[in-house]
């Protein structure tokens, strides 16, 4: 099970995990990248889009799967996101939000098609954070992004998360996001809740990993810094902050 893997290695170290977007590269490129993510020292790749612009999506998936042992986990903008390639999905819940379609619609649409594919589900309390300008997800999900500077809010949405038995809280700027999650929320989430902090969005530089790791964030995830400069260097650098 890839949760397992995941909470194993957690207790060893703080994990890098890269987002890898279909629509933003070809099925090769992903793949001499997927390769390039394995050989640097990324422990997990998630693969996901916002909004579904090619048709590369599961090819992209099933690619990568072929050219990596790494786990790979798609990371779903909604029911349509539902590969057998992977080795799991995360189960998102956009609980920040008050749009019911995020918060349990897709689920119920996506759950039968789950189960006959045997495809293992990672439960996660997905939660937008202020970053600047609207990102494509707060668009596209109609749902308002928790104030920057209200951390107490922030904190208890985690906190719901957790009674309901989610197993991990992801704190995301949005993909491209101007700003990354600030330092005093995640220090503030990290300090009431038991379950692991994911990271991501905006996190532009080594250096702003490096900060998150040191806020208590327990995952930090990269994608379009990497995007833009796809370099073994570059992917080092982010690993040695992150660990
Ligand atoms: C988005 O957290 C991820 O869901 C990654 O964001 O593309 O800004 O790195 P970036």
């Amino acid at each position: 099970m890839v949760i397992n893997r995941i909470n194993e290695l957690g207790k060893e170290k703080k994990l890098f995990w890269v987002l890898i977007d279909p629509d933003k590269q070809t099925v090769s490129e992903a793949a001499d990248f997927a390769k390039m993510c394995e050989k640097n020292g990324v422990d997990l790749l998630l693969v996901g889009t916002s909004l579904t612009i090619t048709d590369r999506f599961f090819d992209t998936v099933k690619k990568i799967k072929e050219v990596v042992s790494l786990p790979v986990v798609v990371f779903p903008a909604s029911a349509t996101h539902i590969s057998k390639d992977a080795d799991a999905m995360l189960f998102i819940s956009l609980v920040s939000g008050r749009n019911p379609q995020y918060l349990i619609g897709e689920h119920v649409n996506a759950a039968p098609l789950i189960k006959s594919l045997g495809i293992e589900t990672i439960p996660v309390a997905y939660m937008l954070i202020e970053a600047g300008s609207v990102t494509a997800v707060n668009f596209m999900s109609n749902t308002l992004p928790i104030p920057r500077k209200k951390s107490e809010i922030a904190v208890a949405h985690a906190l719901a998360a957790q009674y309901l038995g989610m197993k991990f809280v992801y704190l995301e700027g949005g993909s491209g996001a101007e700003w990354s999650v600030p330092d005093e929320m995640i220090f503030a989430v990290k300090k009431a809740v038991d379950i692991p902090v994911i990271v991501g969005g905006g996190i532009a530089t080594p250096e702003d990993a490096a900060k998150k790791i040191r806020a208590g964030a327990d995952i930090v995830v990269v994608g379009t810094a990497l995007e833009k400069n796809r370099e073994e260097k570059l992917l080092r650098r982010f690993r040695d902050a992150i660990k």
